[in-house]
């Protein structure tokens, strides 16, 4: 554990923060990878081939999602935000890989979604990005154009380029603390944050369930379930 007083920490969140919320992970056994086929379900090409049954996946997570409540690592993650600011203590970005609402839902204020939400959509017809809490289809019309057979989730599939990266890279490059939890570094460009923030001089933290593709990177180790680890290393800085 470095002893230095981190000022600017970024934050980098993945399914595993929300497995114990009932939310599935996408590797581990009997993960969402493993009963679904992401190519044919989270690519461009595949909503252009069969938007039916991208929308189906979708709206079976998303009602899936409903049902879900945030728990310990998220609340302790939006007292870290309060506390970061109540301080004034320096920078505070929390990004997640994640599409669900658990973090908000748990307090955090300010969530980058790099892989997009999944209570919101957009219309490929006229750029519209709304809430959307309920189910898809083909058939549902714009609330901004009216026109049907337009809208997406908006979610960033593979081959898309994920959202909010020059913010992303700017925080990464003045961090002295960079943190990763509940994810198997295995998509890029997140699984190379490590990188990026070991190349500014942070101190870097893997807080996961067991070690992930990258874990070698990292100057500091916790193995746990998010719910114990989160709040027990947030409650040390
Ligand atoms: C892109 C939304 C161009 C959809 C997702 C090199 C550079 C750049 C790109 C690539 C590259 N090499 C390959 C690529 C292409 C690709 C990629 O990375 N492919 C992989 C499969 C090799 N990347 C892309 O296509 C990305 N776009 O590249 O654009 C570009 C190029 C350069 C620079 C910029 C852009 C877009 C990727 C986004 C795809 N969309 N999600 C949806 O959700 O349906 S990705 C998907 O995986 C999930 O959304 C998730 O967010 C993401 C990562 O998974 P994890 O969150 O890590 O979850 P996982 O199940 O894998 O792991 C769970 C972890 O939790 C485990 O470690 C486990 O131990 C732990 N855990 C479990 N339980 C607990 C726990 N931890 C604590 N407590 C517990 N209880």
């Amino acid at each position: 554990m470095s002893g230095r007083p981190f000022r600017n920490i970024v934050i980098l969140t993945g399914a595993g923060i929300s497995a114990e919320s009932g939310l599935g992970t996408f590797r581990d056994k009997g993960g969402i990878w493993e009963k679904f086929d992401w190519q044919k379900l989270a690519t461009p090409e595949a909503f252009r081939s069969d938007p039916h049954s991208v929308h189906d996946f979708y709206n079976a997570r998303r009602a899936n999602m409903a049902g879900a409540q945030p728990n310990d690592a998220h609340r302790a993650l939006a007292a870290l935000e309060l506390l970061w600011q109540a301080e004034d203590r320096g920078s505070f970005l929390l990004v997640t890989q994640n599409i669900d609402d658990l973090h908000e839902r748990g307090g955090s204020r300010e969530v980058l979604h790099m892989h997009g939400e999944l209570l919101k959509s957009r219309c490929n017809s006229c750029g519209h990005l709304f809430e959307h809490t309920h189910a898809l289809g083909v058939e549902t019309a714009c609330p901004s154009c009216a026109r049907a057979g337009g809208l997406r989730p908006h979610v960033v599939w593979f081959g898309e380029m994920p959202l909010g990266l020059d913010t992303i890279y700017e925080a990464l490059g003045a961090c002295d603390l960079f943190v990763a939890i509940g994810t198997s570094g295995t998509v890029y460009p997140a699984a190379g944050f490590v990188s990026e923030a070991k190349a500014a001089g942070a101190w870097t933290v893997e807080l996961s369930l067991e070690p992930g593709e990258v874990s070698a990177l990292f100057d500091e180790h916790h193995y746990g379930p998010a719910t114990k680890i989160v709040p027990e290393w947030a409650g040390r800085i």
